[in-house]
């Protein structure tokens, strides 16, 4: 990796292996073939390219296309390549395979934060010279190699309190968390003994959001790594075949179907996630009301709480998971009335007890920041 040629012609994935959310984007730009580099966020790197696109904010990952253009969130990335390579789309023709598809985006990106970061931090004897090195290796990458571990201390130290203090991960829910966590990969593992991926013999959008905290942290993760998924191979063989290009595309689960093998696992999200989604957008309506001038939302407004197996805890909460939500009412929203009656239907009869209800104010996201509809920030960047 190299800190990256302005007029390179592919596209440049600013990153660490590490992330979440850039393995995410790099396992898409490899399942379309599309020429890219990953490049370390070194010190530099965040300063001179990172926090002039986001207005400040050290993230990753960051995509700058040929053109020259940067986009930040890897959602939006997704959404920008698939406008521009719409080959061998991510999101299947049918509204129950769309809906299902971002609700297990929804699932990756928002609720398996809970996994990894408990897997990755609450594990520190197993996993702590690992995760130091590879922080080291992407921000310092030129400090002699001995001591290139101590460029990751401070995100060890930024990231490291995230399980409790973002998330509420405590001994209370612990066991729960965990016992859910083995729940989870265990269904996944059987589906993919019968499919390819999540609908069928092709990727969609929920496929790439599960591969983020699966590969870059319960499988890259020592601790995680030998305990939960070194015991499930098809989870191994779906995560190699998510790192790699497809010689052929195969075909959706036919007639919309969604598998049976999904079946708990959206039962157990409509059950624990969604409820603090709603507690989300009630926090967030009622800061917008309070701030009528305001154009555009912090990135956490309090605290609410949640339950996972009816252990209770209490996260942070941020209004980008309103907007992660209308992504999935937005399929709902687009679908005729008779495709949106068969979805209900399906859910009734399937114990997925869903509304599918729109949020009062819906929120944009714009420029790295949550943004009330109708209102553009000015930021740099993108
Ligand atoms: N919603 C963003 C989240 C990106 C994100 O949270 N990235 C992590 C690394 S995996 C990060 O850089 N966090 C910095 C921070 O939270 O301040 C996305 O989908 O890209």
């Amino acid at each position: 990796m190299s800190n990256g040629d302005p007029s390179d012609p592919r596209y440049l994935l600013y990153g660490s292996q590490v992330s979440y959310y850039t393995v995410k984007v790099r396992s898409y730009l490899r399942f379309k073939g599309l020429q890219f580099q990953l490049l370390k966020v070194t010190n530099q790197i965040a300063d001179d390219i990172i926090k002039p696109v986001t207005g400040g904010w050290r993230v990753v990952p960051i995509l700058r296309t040929p053109q020259g253009k940067f986009i930040q969130d890897s959602s939006v990335i997704l959404d920008h390549l698939e406008h521009v390579h719409s080959t061998h789309s991510i999101t299947p023709p049918g509204i129950k395979q769309r809906v299902a598809s971002a609700l297990l985006e929804l699932l990756g990106d928002d609720w398996l934060l809970f996994p990894a970061m408990h897997y990755r931090w609450n594990f520190k004897y197993y996993n702590l010279i690992s995760i130091l090195n590879a922080f080291g290796n992407n921000r310092t990458p030129h400090w002699p190699k001995a001591i290139r571990w101590l460029g990751g201390v401070p995100a060890a130290l930024k990231f490291g309190g995230a399980a409790s203090a973002i998330l509420g991960i405590t001994p209370a829910n612990t066991a729960a968390l965990e016992a859910w966590t083995v729940e989870l990969l265990d269904q996944l593992d059987l589906h993919f003994s019968q499919h390819d991926y999540l609908l069928g013999g092709r990727p969609c959008y929920g496929d790439f959001s599960l591969y983020g905290p699966l590969q870059a942290h319960l499988a890259s993760d020592p601790y995680p790594k030998k305990h939960l998924i070194e015991p499930r191979k098809n989870i191994q063989a779906w995560l190699q075949r998510m790192d790699s290009t497809p010689t052929s595309i195969s075909r959706w689960v036919p007639d919309d179907d969604i598998p049976e093998t999904l079946v708990p696992i959206l039962q157990w999200q409509v059950r624990d996630q969604l409820p603090f989604i709603q507690k989300v957008i009630e926090h967030t309506a009622a800061w917008l009301d309070d701030n009528p001038e305001a154009s555009t939302l912090p990135r956490f407004i309090g605290k609410a709480s949640y339950e996972i197996k009816s252990a209770r805890g209490d996260r942070v909460c941020a209004p980008y998971s309103q907007w992660m939500y209308q992504r999935v009412h937005g399929h709902f929203a687009r679908a005729s009335s008779q495709a949106r009656d068969e979805l209900l239907l399906w859910c009734r009869g399937h114990d997925i007890h869903m509304g599918f209800d729109e949020p009062d104010q819906p929120v944009d996201f714009r420029h790295s920041r949550v943004c009330r509809v109708g209102t553009h920030q000015p930021t740099p960047g993108g």
